[in-house]
């Protein structure tokens, strides 16, 4: 792969809205992805194995648990430092940013807001240095979109609960030390349990053939009568608004995310086309090399100003549900488009490994799919604004 030359575009100053930490911390995390995530990843995305090096390197950088309190050993950093590592390290690559909001937002949040102070001192510290890496289990084989029917399921047995059911599609598991998983009991209500590898009749078979994501490790979570001791369960929130809660976070951090894939595809586009010569010129002075390109810093600069606005909101506590679907759905699709148009500005060689857009274009594949696909955000965007829900 090409040396990373990578200069990010900001075309309205919005550096200029950033407090002098903001800065520190994009700029760690810029720093940090030139130096061990570009080198690596493109090999390690051909021969579709996770980078387990980096892990170190994430948690020095705060990408686990950016606004997690220190005191549990988190950043304790705000919501707009938390978009921009996301941001930094997607600009790397979308799978190494799916490690990390996996490890913050759907494992270390569900225990920090739900979990009772045992919980969070035995797991936490761990998780934030990554010591101990986590999956979220919530996606089934037959319930994707469509959560509520879940039917993995524990029962009482008086000194532990008995677990069973199965989980698909899920992002560390293969290497995860611990999982928090989604489950109904008796009565059909929906909680979270720890559970822990090595718990009998727990497996987590990874799952191949992935044209997408290849350096994040995906796989499948079965769980057979496994027996889950009683303080593995959650206390602080049940029902299905427990885990769309943690949703809110990873969707958030994926909005923000996905600029940093868009600004890598337009930067490399912008590059080769002041040096790529074709018809005596250089295809950057072609009108119609300069329309993608003019579209490409357009459609990012719109999509920075809505995650920074959204930051605001969230670190005042007003962001919604709908508000973060809008941001997800719009960010995603402005990266992806740009993938497509910065691919076709390469030419033949946008196909090839030396530069990263067809990475980032396959990954944003799952991107566009997973924490909500495009089609449910705007029926959450649709339903916001007409109060009818048009799932159902
Ligand atoms: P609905 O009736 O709308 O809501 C059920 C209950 O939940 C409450 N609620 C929320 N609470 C907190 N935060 C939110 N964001 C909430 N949204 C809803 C709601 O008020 C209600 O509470 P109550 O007390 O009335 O019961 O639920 P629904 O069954 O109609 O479903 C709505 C829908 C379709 C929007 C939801 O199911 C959904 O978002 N589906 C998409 C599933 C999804 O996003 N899965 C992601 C799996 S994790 C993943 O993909 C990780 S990839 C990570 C990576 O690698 O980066
Ligand atoms: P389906 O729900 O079957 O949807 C298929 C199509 O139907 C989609 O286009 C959808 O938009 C559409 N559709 C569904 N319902 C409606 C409706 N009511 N109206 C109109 N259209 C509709 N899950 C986890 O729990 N944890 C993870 O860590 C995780 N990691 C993932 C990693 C990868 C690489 C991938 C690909 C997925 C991951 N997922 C994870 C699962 C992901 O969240 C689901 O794939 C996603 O929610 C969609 O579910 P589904 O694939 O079953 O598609």
């Amino acid at each position: 792969m090409k040396p990373d030359l990578f200069e990010a575009p900001d075309y309205y100053l919005l550096d200029e809205l950033l407090t002098e930490e903001h800065k520190l911390v994009r700029d760690a995390a810029r720093s940090w992805v030139k130096r061990d995530v570009s080198p690596i990843i493109e090999g390690y995305a051909q021969r579709a194995e996770f980078p387990r090096q980096i892990i170190g390197g994430l948690a020095e950088i705060g990408a686990f648990g950016p606004y997690i309190p220190a005191e549990y050993g988190g950043a304790g950093l705000d919501q707009i430092s938390y978009g921009l590592i996301m941001q930094e390290i997607e600009r790397g690559d979308s799978g190494v940013r799916s490690t990390a909001s996996v490890q913050s937002s759907l494992v270390m949040y569900p225990i920090y807001a739900y979990g009772d102070e045992a919980q969070r001192k035995k797991y936490l510290p761990k998780l934030a240095s990554g010591e101990l890496m986590g999956c979220f289990g919530l996606t089934e084989p037959d319930h994707g979109s469509n959560p509520s029917g879940m039917v993995t399921n524990f029962r009482d047995k008086g000194d532990h609960f008995l677990l069973n059911g199965a989980k698909l599609w899920i992002s560390n598991a293969p290497f995860a030390d611990i999982a928090v998983v989604w489950a109904k009991n008796e009565e059909g209500r929906i909680h979270g349990l720890i559970v822990e590898r090595g718990m009998e009749g727990f497996s987590t078979p990874e799952t191949h053939n992935k044209w997408s994501l290849r350096a994040s490790a995906t796989g499948e979570l079965i769980f057979d009568n496994v027996k889950v001791p009683k303080e593995n369960l959650l206390p602080g929130k049940s029902g299905l608004g427990a885990p769309l809660g943690c949703l809110d976070s990873a969707r958030y951090g994926i909005a923000w995310g996905a600029i940093g894939a868009a600004m890598d595809c337009y930067d490399t586009a912008l590059r080769y086309s002041k040096e790529r010569i074709q018809f005596d010129k250089p295809i950057g002075a072609t009108q119609l090399q300069q329309k993608k390109l003019a579209e490409m810093v357009t459609e990012i600069t719109k999509a920075q100003l809505l995650a920074f606005r959204l930051g605001q909101l969230k670190n005042e506590g007003r962001a919604t549900t709908a508000q973060i679907s809008m941001a997800k759905r719009n960010n995603v699709e402005m990266a992806l488009n740009i993938a497509r148009e910065a691919r076709q500005v390469l030419g033949g060689m946008g196909i090839t490994g030396e530069y990263p857009i067809m990475r980032h274009m396959m990954n944003l594949e799952s991107v566009v799919t997973y924490e909500g696909t495009h089609d449910i955000h705007l029926l959450i965007t649709g339903a916001d604004i007409t109060g009818f829900n048009a799932f159902k």
